[in-house]
């Protein structure tokens, strides 16, 4: 029973009105955060938790019941999913996480702009500059002393409150993450997409909607064996890796400078890494694929013999990031706003052309520079001469498809450009330097998964463990499942999703509710449908030409091993060819089990006779009898010989941009003619450096200024895709006497690239044993020689352009 009031202040509340009473009511009942009145009662005026109260029920109220239940089931809703269902709430306090959050601060801010997720948005957003600013502190305290750790007295022990020093020395000791489980040796750099027409017939993907769009990237090459500190001039595929971030979310596009793989289920992914990894008793060798246990297992998987052709040959020993191509190797599919889908195969290839590395050059180089690719892209960057690369695919039908004589879900078969022609779509220019290499090439996280609407898979066995493992590995290495907000990694499309929580979380989200459906915060983030570009799945999917059981089994053509492989070696120049047998020759020379070595030739019969020979020759070995096929009838190949194969079809622009030339010199030389070859270089965008005995000024016969910037004993000459000698009997003299000079002569030579010989520098070719004629008796074209020291440039910058000159080539070499 109701008390009668007493107190004075009770009297007065007892004669409020009833609706004074209904809102005091309502909003008391809207401070609590459980159990609500069965029907709240509208309290609006200034009060802003009744306020919310009321919002929040009329955005619930608003969804009375879910209606896109019913369009959740049939196949039609699959090819068109309905968009979720949504509705405006009244105010934005219906959605918000409190009400405090108008109490604006320096840290807090206010709340989060209507629809933003902060953690996107261009990279500034992290950047750090630290000009001017004293030292703190990870928590912002400013240090006073960054010299000593704080001790009892001046001999005394450190005391364990020293906040400052164990702040330093924590972060260090966790400085490192664990290195990618393959492609840990890697470098990077962002660029941008630029899309050469809109690609509508073809696909919707955001990249190719209209002529000269332009799509940020950042790439990372990589090696696949060597650990993170290993020497960039392995023999090994690359990695070709691009992150697109596009306005419709982030699309990676994961290849190599291969375009096939070794093998053709993602079943044996592991068994190949673990065979060519450094072998587990004595962790020998270091990215190298020249050990036993590597070619126990190919000379096993005769599907490798393809790739292995690739590996082999110079592909493997590029000479430059910029100078290799990249493939997306998979079949991919690209579909349109209409959901017609055809197959695709990407290519990339460099603006600059395909150059290689000689093998004994590449050996060499590991010693004196293991950044050489690393710095070769760093440079290029800085100076300008930006790696550009066009993008190019091959697209074909599915109906095409199955007339192939090959299948093509098979990674270890390319689609030969004699078949289906390349298409440029566009090009990709490299033209920024990370600002760290940590916080972007380490952390980023490419992975196949990542695709937009306008792409899609294949059935390709090996893409679909890829599409697995890429996201799986990053929960290790980068330290949980929220890496995808790493800046590197966030798209610059907005994100908005109900995942939450997880280590190192960045995202503060607003609002209570982190599930679908929902109507507390009015459906969203909502279900984005066909009409909204959500991405689905294309439903057209290559018919298995088996039954639709479930089975561990290949399809048939998967077993035809050898006809690619033939394919590539006899579309390859006398020179490759030469290049690809003394590699096998070199790589199973180093194998210590004989029975391997056999069977690995066993099977290299099967692709060429030829090559077996050659390759059984230089191993001093009967030739084995040919390894059994795997398959019954061997399908007719299409093409036989393509010369796209070759790394010679693709010379390049005909610039000299990024070449590295060393010009020597010694007290006694000709300053003059040297410096016009130097500034002629310079001029088309080649990187000049004088190298001396030592760093420093040299002393001209003829007084010019002249400051070597190199020594001869600190960068080695076949760092340099070309050699200038100089003009001045005294300094050939003085470069004569020293060892170091015959060296950069030979190596120049052997390494077939181009040498130019001013005046009396010739002296030190012949000093060095080195003939000006090619083996045949014709003149050496790489071998320029300028007698009177001033006409000689632009054939030495013509020969430069070639890049190699293998006319000159011998095995065992001359010099
Ligand atoms: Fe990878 N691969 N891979 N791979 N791969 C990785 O992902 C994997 C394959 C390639 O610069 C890992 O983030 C499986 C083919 C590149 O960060 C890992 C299979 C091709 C990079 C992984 C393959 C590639 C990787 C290691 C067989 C060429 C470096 C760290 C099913 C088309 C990306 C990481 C970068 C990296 C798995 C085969 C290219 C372990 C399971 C084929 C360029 O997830």
């Amino acid at each position: 029973m109701a008390k009668t009031p007493t107190t004075p202040a009770a009297k007065k509340s007892a004669k409020t009105s009833a609706p004074a009473k209904k809102a005091s009511a309502a909003k008391a009942a809207a401070r609590n955060t459980d159990s609500g009145a069965s029907r709240p009662e509208p309290a609006r005026d200034a009060d802003l938790a009744a306020q919310r109260m009321e919002d929040v029920q009329a955005t619930a109220a608003a969804m009375p019941f879910n209606a896109t239940k019913a369009a959740e089931h049939g196949a039609a809703q699959g090819l068109e999913p309905a968009i979720g269902q949504l509705v405006t709430p009244p105010s934005r306090l219906a959605t918000g996480s409190t009400l405090s959050e108008s109490q604006a601060g320096a840290k807090v801010g206010t709340q989060a702009p209507e629809g933003r997720n902060a953690t996107i948005a261009p990279l500034d957003r992290v950047r750090v500059d630290s000009s001017g600013q004293p030292l703190t502190t990870n928590q912002g305290v400013r240090i006073a002393d960054n010299q000593n750790s704080l001790k009892a007295g001046t001999r005394g022990p450190v005391l364990l409150e020293d906040f400052v020093l164990r702040d330093k020395i924590t972060h260090f000791d966790h400085e490192r993450i664990p290195e990618r489980i393959v492609h840990a040796r890697g470098s990077a750099a962002h660029g941008y997409f630029e899309s050469y027409e809109a690609l509508d017939e073809l696909t919707m993907a955001a990249p190719f909607k209209a002529a000269g769009k332009r799509t940020p990237v950042f790439v990372r090459f990589s090696t696949v064996a060597g650990e993170r500190g290993s020497k960039d001039t392995a023999r090994d595929v690359r990695g070709f890796a691009v992150k697109f971030y596009t306005d419709e979310g982030n699309w990676d596009l994961v290849g190599n400078n291969i375009p096939v793989f070794f093998i053709q289920d993602a079943m044996k992914f592991p068994d190949l890494v673990h065979a060519v990894k450094p072998e587990p008793h004595h962790q020998m060798p270091q990215a190298a694929s020249a050990h036993d246990t590597f070619w126990d297992f190919v000379s096993l998987m005769p599907e490798s013999t393809h790739m292995l052709m690739w590996v082999m040959s110079d592909r493997a020993i590029p000479r430059s990031y910029a100078t290799m191509q990249g493939f997306g190797v998979h079949s991919y599919r690209m579909v349109n706003a209409q959901g017609e889908s055809v197959f695709v195969k990407f290519h990339w290839n460099p603006k600059f052309g395909t150059h290689s590395l000689t093998w004994d050059e590449a050996v060499k180089i590991s010693g004196a520079d293991p950044d050489y690719h690393r710095r070769d892209l760093w440079e290029r960057i800085e100076s300008g001469a930006f790696p550009e690369y066009e993008l190019g695919v091959q697209v074909f039908t599915e109906e095409e498809a199955a007339r192939f004589s090959f299948d093509i879900l098979d990674a270890t078969k390319i689609v030969p450009e004699e078949l289906v022609p390349v298409r440029p779509i566009g090009r990709m220019v490299l033209d920024r330097n990370p600002d760290n290499f940590f916080a972007e090439t380490e952390q980023v996280a490419f992975c196949t998964a990542n695709i937009i609407p306008g792409l899609d898979f294949s059935n390709d066995p090996l893409l679909a463990g890829r599409i697995h493992s890429y996201v799986d590995t990053q929960i290790s290495r980068l330290g949980g499942p929220n890496f995808h907000e790493i800046p590197i990694n966030s798209p610059i499309a907005p994100v908005h999703n109900n995942q939450r929580d997880g280590m190192h979380r960045q995202a503060i989200h607003r609002g209570r509710v982190a599930y679908e459906p929902n109507s507390l915060a009015g459906g969203c983030p909502f279900q984005a449908g066909a009409a909204e570009q959500g991405f689905s799945s294309v439903a057209a999917r290559l018919r298995a030409r088996e039954d639709q059981a479930k089975v561990r089994a290949k399809p048939e053509l998967f077993a035809e091993h050898y006809n690619q492989a033939r394919l590539f070696y006899e579309s390859q120049t006398p020179a490759e060819q030469a290049h690809i047998a003394a590699a096998f020759r070199f790589e199973l020379s180093k194998v210590t089990v004989p029975a391997v070595r056999e069977r690995m030739v066993a099977s290299l019969r099967n692709a060429s006779q030829e090559l077996a020979t050659r390759v059984a020759a230089g191993l001093n070995m009967p030739l084995p009898e040919p390894m059994p096929l795997a398959i019954a009838r061997v399908p007719k190949p299409e093409v036989k010989r393509s010369l796209a194969l070759s790394l010679m079809a693709r010379p390049g622009d005909g610039s000299v941009a990024g070449r590295k030339v060393v010009l020597l010199a010694a007290d006694g030389v000709l300053g003059e003619p040297l410096m016009a070859v130097h500034q002629a270089l310079f001029e088309q965008g080649a990187v000049p450096r004088i190298a001396a005995p030592r760093i420093g000024p040299v002393q001209t016969a003829d007084g010019v200024d002249l400051q070597a910037d190199v020594s001869l004993e600190n960068e080695p000459g076949f760092l340099f895709d070309a050699l200038v000698l100089p003009d001045g009997e005294a300094g050939v003299d003085m470069l004569g006497r020293n060892g170091h000079s015959f060296e950069f002569v030979r190596d120049q030579y052997r390494h077939c690239k181009p040498i130019l010989a001013l005046g009396a520098g010739e002296g030190l070719l012949r000093a060095a044993g080195v003939s000006a004629s090619l083996p045949s008796g014709a003149a050496d074209p790489g071998i320029v020689i300028d007698k009177d020291a001033d006409s000689g440039v632009e054939a030495f910058i013509s020969a430069l352009a070639r890049h190699r000159h293998f006319e000159r080539e011998t095995d065992p070499p001359r010099v």
